[in-house]
């Protein structure tokens, strides 16, 4: 398997998505609104992940595609509001298609894992004509996303085999991180304003 090659066209995806959604962010900025992106990330998967997710899940190299999440952008938002906000201006999109959502804020996963995911059919132009590639738009909150790579760094470190004790109090904390998001809503108009008035007094300033 040659990985140089069959990853190109998902790192091309990977950086095209990047520049798209941080561009969206800067629109909202330049129009002075509330923007419901904090940051956007993007990885290809590394080779080792993905022989190790096709192991896990008894996938063959002839069906590697099944496997969503080779080309995967994160979009991190301030509140849970924007999160269905920046779901709905991707699905309205005409450059890539949402092939599948995944609602993991209604139907949290069983770790306590919470974000909304997208899976997109994204058209790639490459040397040898247009190609439709996978991807994986994972949208969550900060606080979701705090707890996710926390815990993503404890399933590494026990390798899938965390004890029960670890379990439960990471399962607390993700309860925790939710009540965190819903107290902010609460407030959320309140920091905006903040916000903008800052925003409007350090532009004064430059
Ligand atoms: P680890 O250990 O893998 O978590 P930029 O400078 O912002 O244009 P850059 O430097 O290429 O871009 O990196 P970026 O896009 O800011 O962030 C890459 C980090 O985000 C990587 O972490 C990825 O793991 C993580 N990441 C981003 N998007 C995804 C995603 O959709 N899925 C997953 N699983 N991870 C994602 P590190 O730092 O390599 O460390
Ligand atoms: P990495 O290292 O993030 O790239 P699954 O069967 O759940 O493993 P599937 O079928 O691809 O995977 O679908 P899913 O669960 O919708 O999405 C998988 C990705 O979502 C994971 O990628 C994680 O990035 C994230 N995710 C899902 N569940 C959890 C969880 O319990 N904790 C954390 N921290 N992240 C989660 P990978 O391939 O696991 O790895």
């Amino acid at each position: 398997m040659n990985w140089r090659n069959f990853l190109a066209p998902y790192a091309q995806v990977v950086e095209e998505l990047k520049v798209k959604l941080k561009g969206m962010r800067s629109q909202f900025e330049y129009e002075s609104s509330h923007s419901p992106i904090e940051f956007v990330t993007a990885r290809v998967k590394p080779v080792s992940s993905i022989k190790e997710k096709m192991k896990r899940k008894n996938i063959h190299m002839d069906n590697i595609e099944e496997l969503q999440d080779i080309a995967g952008v994160r979009v991190v938002c301030q509140f849970v509001d924007d999160i269905y906000d920046i779901v709905d201006r991707l699905k309205s999109r005409n450059d890539f298609e949402v092939i599948e959502e995944r609602d993991y804020i209604n139907h949290k996963k069983e770790s306590g894992y919470r974000s909304y995911h997208l899976i997109i059919s994204y058209p790639v132009e490459t040397i040898h004509g247009e190609r439709k590639i996978i991807a994986e738009i994972q949208i969550r909150t900060l606080a979701m996303n705090f707890w996710a790579t926390n815990e993503h760094s404890l399933n590494y470190k026990y390798e899938g085999r965390m004890p029960e004790k670890v379990r439960t109090r990471l399962k607390r904390a993700a309860e925790a991180a939710f009540k965190l998001d819903e107290e902010m809503a609460k407030v959320k108009d309140e920091i905006q304003e903040a916000q903008r008035i800052f925003k409007t007094n350090k532009e004064s300033d430059d």
